[in-house]
């Protein structure tokens, strides 16, 4: 990604694809279906991990861990069982080295690998979020505290690139709304503003200005409210990696990936539409709301198909990535032409 005004190398690049598809189809080879079946069987797993919980609160949700584990004949890792939600995909995950190595972190470095490499430095414990604006109960709350006040979902998602590549990434946390009906909405709150922390001890790429610091994106309220909205704090069963945005990210899954900002400090509600960094940095290339749309093609490439990482053939791109049944009459009535 980038802002022509910032001289960032152009994306996708030919020579990049290519190199990536040969590197991704060599390592296939090697580890094969190993791979894949590792993943499905991380889901759930670190459940335990991340929940810091008091036993007794509701363990529900659309979680199932390892509840519904069969029991195992000798020798036989156990396989967690988890009906598929309404909102899964049933498409193969990601694998998860190459989700937590081909990453969009600009506060560590503007290449793929760098996020992986450098993202170390981030400290995301102890963690506080400070939740203000048009809000009855604005206040300021330790991570841990914040968790335990909802059960951890896992939420099987495609995420879609502005780039045009894509992944599929089973996350774990919790619906964004809960978290905004906890602290009361007033009558004028229209907006939901998010914040990455800002230290440039921790987050080295603030030294230099590909982009405006600190990090900011914005959703509308019935947007945020959307069940599909989540607030992640951990991906294949594990805590969330520094790289992909610990300890807190938002997924938003029928917009572009660059909505879903990492290491969240601050979550304001506002009664104006908030400003964001990709439209602070190319207003005419990245609009606020970035629905995932095929029809409307990037001013340097079209968003037509999407390169799905670790296959080799492009695939067509779904209108609201997919989740137009869910998500199309939010935007009845607007041109999507326009407000891109
Ligand atoms: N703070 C912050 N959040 C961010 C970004 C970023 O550079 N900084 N990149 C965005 C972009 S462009 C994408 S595609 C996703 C990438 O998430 P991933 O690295 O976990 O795949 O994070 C988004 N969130
Ligand atoms: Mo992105």
């Amino acid at each position: 990604m980038e802002g022509t005004m910032r001289h960032l190398p152009p994306e996708p690049l030919g020579s990049e694809i290519t190199s990536e598809s040969l590197y991704l189809r060599r390592r296939e080879f090697i580890k094969g279906a190993a791979l894949f079946t590792g993943t499905a069987a991380a889901v759930g797993t670190g459940l335990q991990l991340l929940s810091r919980r008091p036993t007794g609160s509701g363990g529900g949700g659309g979680g199932g861990g390892l509840e519904g584990s069969t029991p195992t004949v000798a020798g036989e890792v156990p396989k967690p069982k988890r009906p598929r939600g309404p909102y899964d995909t049933d498409e193969t995950p990601t694998p998860y080295e190459d989700a937590t190595t081909y990453n969009n972190f600009f506060e560590f470095g503007a290449a793929k690998g760098d996020p992986a490499e450098n993202a170390h430095t981030l400290k995301p414990r102890p963690w506080t979020i400070v939740i203000d604006g048009e809000v009855a109960k604005p206040q300021r709350v330790d991570l841990d505290t914040m968790q335990a006040w909802f059960p951890l979902e896992d939420r099987v998602y495609r995420m879609r690139c502005v780039e045009a590549w894509s992944m599929v990434i089973p996350w774990l946390g919790f619906p964004l709304a809960g978290l905004l009906r906890r602290v009361e909405p007033t009558s004028k709150a229209k907006y939901v503003a998010f914040t990455t922390l800002k230290d440039p001890t921790q987050m080295p790429g603030q030294r230099t200005d590909t982009l405006e610091w600190p990090y900011v994106e914005g959703l509308r309220l019935d947007e945020a409210l959307h069940p599909l909205t989540m607030l992640a704090v951990g991906m294949y069963g594990k805590v969330l990696p520094n790289q992909n945005g610990a300890p807190l990210r938002l997924v938003v899954p029928w917009k572009y990936g660059f909505k879903g900002i990492k290491s969240i400090v601050r979550i304001s509600l506002t009664e104006k539409e908030p400003p964001t960094t990709w439209n602070l940095a190319n207003e005419r290339e990245y609009g606020f709301f970035a629905n995932v749309n095929p029809q409307v093609a990037h001013p340097r490439w079209s968003q037509a198909t999407e390169r799905r990482i670790g296959e080799l053939r492009r695939r067509p791109t779904l209108p609201f990535n997919g989740y137009a049944e869910q998500v199309a009459s939010l935007y009845t009535g607007m041109d999507l032409r326009k407000y891109f």
